[in-house]
């Protein structure tokens, strides 16, 4: 008799093969035992410690879906099962990985010259060079097609550009060796992407500087790129992707990572919140999980981190068979962050005035998804994306 398992309640398990569920328990494992012990501390000081993605490069969890560069080869649903492993310790040290493994690899992997491949993605996927991924700019979020920053000829030095302009709330950007940043060509104002190597900067033309107290996402490092005629050789521009669809393009296998990513951390808080509610005791020493409107809370969000995972792992396999629409991805991103935060905020609830102890860990979930409900296109955004797909009619202007 089959019997019901509220960690799996739609027997999910069963559609992953052999290698995703070893690469799935690898990742759960070294995020059990060595992230989850230090990720306190670490939101507390807010600090992010780049050990970590050599520890992820260690046991192969970075581009784990990229062929070749020293990367594992793996399905689209093994590297969502790595996100949906970090996530559940915190969206933090999974928003590093994301852009480490989706936004730049995958970036370099899809649009970089063989040159540019062999030179940056061995070393990533080791974790030993760091990157980030400059596609916000303080007055474009949203509207990334408005975007101010240029990249112009060099006037003297023959074969280089001189990029200019201000990127924000970039994961990474202060201990990253290697920014891709996305620019328009001066002289045709269309979109271009660029990899600037920090360690080739003269002094004064990049600065990086950290965004401190933040009120999530603190166990990652947030910060500006500020280029101020920063030489940049032709040869570091990606030579034939133009426009958004460039980013746009490493976009979709991030933000496929976070839609796994986020039911990681839903189902953290639905482990934690079960417990509580079967150990503490109100009204006649009866179990807070004996009542029904407890019960609901934790049948409402077990429903939907089982739909969640359901949807995201056939999105997976049609992006792998090359059937995916970015459509579909902004219906998995939009609908699992949301429902991880409605979910996460009703489930703070049964820890009473515990929940506001950081020791429950359920309110930096809390505050974690409102950000992954933002970033990679807030969930409005996504709904627009939707709306444009079911109706024909574009509503962003
Ligand atoms: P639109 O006219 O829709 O499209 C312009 C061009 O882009 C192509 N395109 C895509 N290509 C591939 N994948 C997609 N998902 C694509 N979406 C659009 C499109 O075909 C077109 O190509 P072409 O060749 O015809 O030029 O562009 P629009 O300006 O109207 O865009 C509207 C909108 C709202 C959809 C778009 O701007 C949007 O998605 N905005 C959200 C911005 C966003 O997601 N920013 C993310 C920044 S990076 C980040 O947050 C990282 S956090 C990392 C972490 O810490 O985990
Ligand atoms: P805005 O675009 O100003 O939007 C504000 C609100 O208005 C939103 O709710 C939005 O949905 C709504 N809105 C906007 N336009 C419309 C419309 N037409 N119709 C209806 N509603 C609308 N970016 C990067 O490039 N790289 C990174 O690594 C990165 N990391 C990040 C890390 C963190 C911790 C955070 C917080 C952000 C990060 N971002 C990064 C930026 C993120 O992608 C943007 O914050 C996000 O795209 C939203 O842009 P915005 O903040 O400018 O909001």
């Amino acid at each position: 008799k089959s019997l019901f398992d509220w960690e799996d309640p739609l027997a999910s398990k069963n559609l992953l093969t052999e290698e995703e569920l070893a690469i799935s328990e690898t990742a759960e494992r070294y995020c059990q035992e060595q992230l989850q012990p230090r990720v306190l501390q670490a939101y507390r000081d807010e600090h992010y410690d780049p050990a970590i993605l050599l520890e992820m490069g260690e046991l192969g969890l970075l581009g784990a879906n990229l062929h070749g560069y020293g990367c594992a080869g793996a399905s689209t649903v093994a590297s969502g099962l790595i996100t949906r492993a970090v996530e559940r310790v915190d969206s933090g040290y999974r928003s590093g990985m994301s852009v480490q493994s989706s936004l730049v690899m995958g970036g370099i992997y899809e649009f970089g010259t063989a040159e540019q491949k062999e030179k940056y993605l061995p070393e990533m996927a080791k974790g030993k060079l760091l990157g980030a991924f400059g596609l916000t700019e303080p007055n474009h979020g949203s509207d990334p097609g408005s975007m101010e920053s240029t990249a112009r000829p060099h006037p003297t030095k023959k074969g280089y550009l001189l990029l200019s302009g201000s990127k924000t709330w970039i994961t990474n950007s202060p201990i990253a060796d290697v920014l891709m940043v996305w620019a328009k060509l001066q002289e045709t104002g269309k979109i271009r992407g660029f990899l600037i190597d920090r360690k080739d900067c003269p002094p004064g033309t990049l600065e990086t500087p950290a965004i401190k107290n933040k009120t999530g996402l603190r166990a990652s490092i947030t910060g500006m790129i500020q280029m101020d005629d920063v030489p940049i050789p032709e040869e570091n521009m990606f030579p034939d992707i133009e426009g958004l669809a460039g980013p746009f393009t490493c976009l979709n296998s991030a933000r496929y990572g976070i839609s796994l990513g986020t039911m990681g951390a839903l189902e953290d808080c639905i482990a934690r919140a079960r417990i509580y509610a079967l150990e503490r005791k109100q009204f006649k020493g009866n179990p807070l999980a004996k009542y029904q409107l407890v019960q609901k809370k934790l049948a409402d969000a077990a429903t939907d981190a089982a739909y969640g995972v359901l949807a995201a792992i056939q999105v997976g396999r049609l992006k792998d068979e090359g059937k995916a629409t970015p459509e579909m991805i902004s219906m998995v991103k939009r609908q699992n962050c949301d429902r991880a935060l409605v979910n996460a905020r009703a489930l703070q609830e049964i820890f009473g005035g515990n929940a506001v102890s950081d020791e429950y860990q359920i309110g930096r979930h809390v505050a974690n998804l409102f950000v992954t409900q933002t970033y990679e296109g807030q969930s409005d955004i996504h709904s627009l994306i939707l709306g444009r797909a079911v109706t024909g009619i574009q509503a962003f202007v």
